[in-house]
């Protein structure tokens, strides 16, 4: 076996003090925290597409990457490099999961009967180096927007074709998740969505939606598939108008077709900001209505209304994701996939490494600071007091249901004015800081 990513070892946790920064600051694979490691909490993935397939093109100019596989041209040798790397890649950064696309681990042949065959050599070489390997699936997907033949969509195309060669490919998607073991199923819209309502029945492109998404849960309950299927919202990019906007729309989406049971979402961070919410926001959303299932994690540039996809630093935005995690019982089957690429000028292998220590490290300490926000209920006794009003007298007698309009009419004639207290916003965010800044 080939060693990929020569000169660099095992990535190890050397405390904050550490000026190594081939070493993690705050990620600790084996610290226990409430009964469960760091590494069992956290649940990192490594994406398949942006750190063995990307190259860092940009609209204008090629790739620019270095990577160790580079001049292998025959297309299996090269999904077989790409496997080991990935291996070597996970362990060596002790990152527990990974997560492709059909069209990551190998490129599609002249047909479809052809680039199945292909998947199902490159499928057994990863079986087979699951043995020797702690490391797993987190998910599996279909590439349902690369391909020409998507340029209008896949289950939302205008041609019936094109929506049955989508089945077929989730259909063989679905088998080599399962046939790996993966964890969860992630259906992220590509390119379905609009690009004028001019040429659009949208009706008929979301009713299709609807039906493809439903002859996938037929077929993983047929062939026994038992993991999490997930929605990835995102608003925009590449189509104008996404379909599966943002958890709202999804949520909304699903239960107008009776498909809620099924499906959770994969929230990613740079999607939500791309649909002007916050990370937290969305991960909120989604909690609520018990269906935060996995995380995509990355950060977008605020100052640019793109995808930037970049790895995730901003120690704020960690705490809040994690705190939104915890209070919803932390990860079941999901778990931090970093969707996040090296910038363009960061072309080298170590590269790869510095961007998941710096997402590994920003969410491991915005885990602890999240955990001991939680535990010491800083946020969650101040939110009790402040809707206390709910739970006796007047507000307790609306959330039951007891009264309606012509009571509350009555009992604000006897009341008077509403007696206010402050939000505390400031306050609030100044304990925040206090937390992150003193958190061991
Ligand atoms: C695109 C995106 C995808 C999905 C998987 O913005 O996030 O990589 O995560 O298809
Ligand atoms: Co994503």
């Amino acid at each position: 076996m080939s060693e990929y990513f020569k000169g660099i070892g095992k990535i190890k946790y050397e405390g904050p003090q550490s000026d190594n920064p081939l070493a993690f600051k705050y990620y600790n694979p084996e610290e226990v925290i409430d009964g469960k490691t760091m590494k069992e909490h956290l649940r990192f993935a490594v994406a398949y597409w942006h750190t063995y397939q990307a190259r860092g093109a940009d609209p204008f100019g090629v790739g620019t990457a270095i990577r160790p596989w580079d001049g292998v041209s025959d297309p299996m040798d090269l999904a077989y490099a790409k496997v080991e790397a990935n291996f070597e890649f996970c362990e060596k950064l002790d990152i527990p999961f990974f997560c492709f696309h059909d069209r990551d681990i190998s490129s599609e042949a002249d047909t479809l009967s052809e680039t199945n065959k292909r998947l199902d050599k490159v499928v057994e070489k990863i079986k087979d180096r699951m043995k020797s390997s702690d490391v797993k699936l987190l998910w599996g997907t279909a590439n349902l927007f690369s391909n020409p033949r998507f340029m209008h969509g896949a289950s939302t195309s205008c041609s019936a074709d094109v929506f049955a060669y989508a089945a077929a490919q989730v259909k063989k998607a679905l088998e080599i998740t399962k046939e790996l073991n993966g964890q969860n199923y992630v259906f992220w819209g590509g390119r379905e969505g609009y690009e004028t309502l001019l040429n659009t029945d949208m009706k008929l492109e979301l009713d299709n939606l609807a039906r493809f998404l439903s002859m996938a849960v037929d077929y993983a309950k047929e062939i026994g598939f038992d993991g999490q299927f997930l929605i990835e919202p995102k608003p925009k990019e590449p189509t104008k108008h996404q379909y599966d906007f943002d958890a709202a729309t999804v949520l909304g989406f699903l239960k107008n077709y009776g498909l809620e049971k099924y499906f959770k979402l994969n929230i990613e961070a740079n999607h939500a900001t791309l649909a002007q919410h916050t990370f937290q926001h969305e991960l909120r959303v989604a909690r609520i209505n018990n269906a935060l299932g996995s995380i995509d994690a990355n950060q977008g540039d605020l100052l640019l209304g793109w995808d930037t996809d970049q790895f995730p630093t901003n120690i704020y935005d960690t705490t809040l994701a994690m705190y939104e995690v915890i209070m919803a019982g932390g990860f079941d089957k999901g778990g931090l996939n970093f969707d996040s690429k090296v910038r363009r000028a960061s072309f080298e292998p170590e590269d790869l490494f510095y961007g998941h220590i710096a997402g590994m490290d920003a969410f491991a300490r915005g885990f602890k600071v999240a955990h001991r926000l939680v535990k010491d209920g800083v946020y969650e006794k101040f939110i009790k007091e402040r809707y206390s009003s709910f739970e006796k007298g007047i507000g307790l007698d609306i959330v039951s249901g007891k009264v309606g309009f012509k009571e509350l009419e009555a009992y604000t004639l006897q009341n008077g004015e509403p007696r206010l207290s402050s939000g505390r916003q400031e306050m609030l965010e100044s304990i925040l800081n206090q937390y992150i800044i003193e958190t061991k």
